[in-house]
């Protein structure tokens, strides 16, 4: 596992430099949006924008990761499908080939035959990023990559991407919206139990390099099985002022009522990014995500997820939870990352269903689903 996780750093770092190569070369970014159509649509955006970058990222990734663990190559699943059409109508399958060259003349089939864009992202997708240590002392964690499946969001937050407003962050503030808020989202999971173990998030614009080098990278992450919880951010100190919430700008006003009567107006904040509002919860800037509606899928949670259970927390399926019994909080109500929604098609199979809930102390998960019973 620690191979896996020094590989997943590696080639999320990889992945944030073509995120930020995608916004810096502008004859790149205005030739990468592309419409997101057909049963793919995230039924929450009027239109849902995917860019090449996403594709590319996404391709990367399983590229990198099954060349290291072959036994994995079938269980790498992702946001986006691999095909992407270009201006004359033609279907491209985006890969990524053994050598710089032949990557970038395939993607100069979908850039419409430009060479400056193409070569430029290609050596992007090439380049290997510098090695990232991760203190992996005490990883002994008994899983073979045969056992376990990947879910990839390769940018989270595609809006914020695209819109790019530049935040410069202050160390334990939320800051609603902006560049800093798109993620990429690595997760890993148990084939057999549907849990996750093992999660990296990359930042890519976490701020800029004061010596005037541009955008400047973070990184987290977390492995969680049986006895083993390693995290790179440590328990956050509990908040004094009282319980936090993080919501989605969208979120039912019925939800945003109780819990106003729960932690009081000024404890309810906003955030884009389903991914960054995680991260929120994870760096204790919130106690808590909710969100009630099915608008978020496998991809956006399960990286994440694995980091909040390092730190002994959880992410449950909200609907299952005001079902229980009440403070029965188990396993049956956590998210889990390896059954569809059988009833669904397209992403919505792997829509998180029934809304859910991202804890890092039960006990404030008790009074979240309290307040919230009956009402939804
Ligand atoms: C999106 C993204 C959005 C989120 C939506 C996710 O993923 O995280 O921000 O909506 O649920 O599916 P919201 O911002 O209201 O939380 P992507 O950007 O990868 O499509
Ligand atoms: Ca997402």
């Amino acid at each position: 596992m620690a191979d896996l996780l020094r590989l997943l750093l590696r080639v999320a770092e990889k992945a944030g430099n073509v995120a930020r190569v995608c916004r810096q070369e502008a004859p790149l970014f205005q030739l990468l949006v592309q419409e997101k159509t057909g049963d793919d649509k995230n039924k929450k955006f009027v239109q849902d924008f995917k860019t090449l970058a996403d594709v590319v990222i996404q391709e990367m990734i399983r590229h990198d990761v099954g060349a290291q663990f072959p036994e994995m190559a079938g269980f790498i699943h992702g946001e986006e499908s691999n095909k992407f059409e270009n201006g004359l109508g033609e279907n491209v399958i985006v890969t990524v080939c053994s050598t710089e060259q032949e990557t970038a003349k395939l993607l100069a089939t979908v850039l419409d035959g430009n060479h400056t864009a193409s070569s430029l992202l290609a050596r992007a997708i090439h380049q290997d990023p510098a090695t990232i240590e991760a203190n992996t002392d005490g990883l002994a964690v008994p899983l073979s990559p045969s056992e376990l499946g990947i879910w990839i969001d390769p940018i989270d937050a595609t809006s914020q991407y695209i819109e790019g407003r530049e935040e410069v962050l202050e160390e334990g503030h939320l800051f609603p919206s902006g560049l800093h808020c798109a993620l990429v989202l690595i997760g890993v999971y148990l084939r057999s139990t549907g849990e996750p173990v093992m999660g990296v998030i990359n930042q890519p614009f976490h701020h800029k390099d004061p010596a005037g080098g541009g955008w400047r990278g973070k990184y987290f992450w977390g492995v969680s099985h049986g006895a083993v919880n390693l995290c790179s951010e440590s328990r956050p100190a509990a908040s004094s002022g009282g319980l936090s919430v993080v919501l989605s700008s969208s979120e039912k006003q019925v939800v945003k009522e109780a819990l106003t009567s729960l932690c009081g107006p000024d404890r309810l904040m906003y955030a884009s990014g389903a991914g960054y509002k995680i991260l929120c919860v994870i760096q204790g800037l919130a106690d808590v995500y909710i969100l009630s509606e099915g608008s978020t899928f496998k991809w956006d949670s399960c990286a994440p997820h694995a980091l909040l259970r390092a730190l002994g927390g959880g992410m449950v399926d909200l609907k299952k939870c005001l079902q229980s019994d009440v403070g029965t909080q188990d396993q049956q109500t956590e998210l889990t990352y390896h059954q569809p929604n059988a009833e669904c098609k397209g992403a919505d199979r792997w829509a998180n269903y029934g809304g859910l809930v991202a804890y890092r102390d039960c006990s404030q998960l008790c009074s979240i689903t309290g307040a919230l019973r009956g009402k939804l």
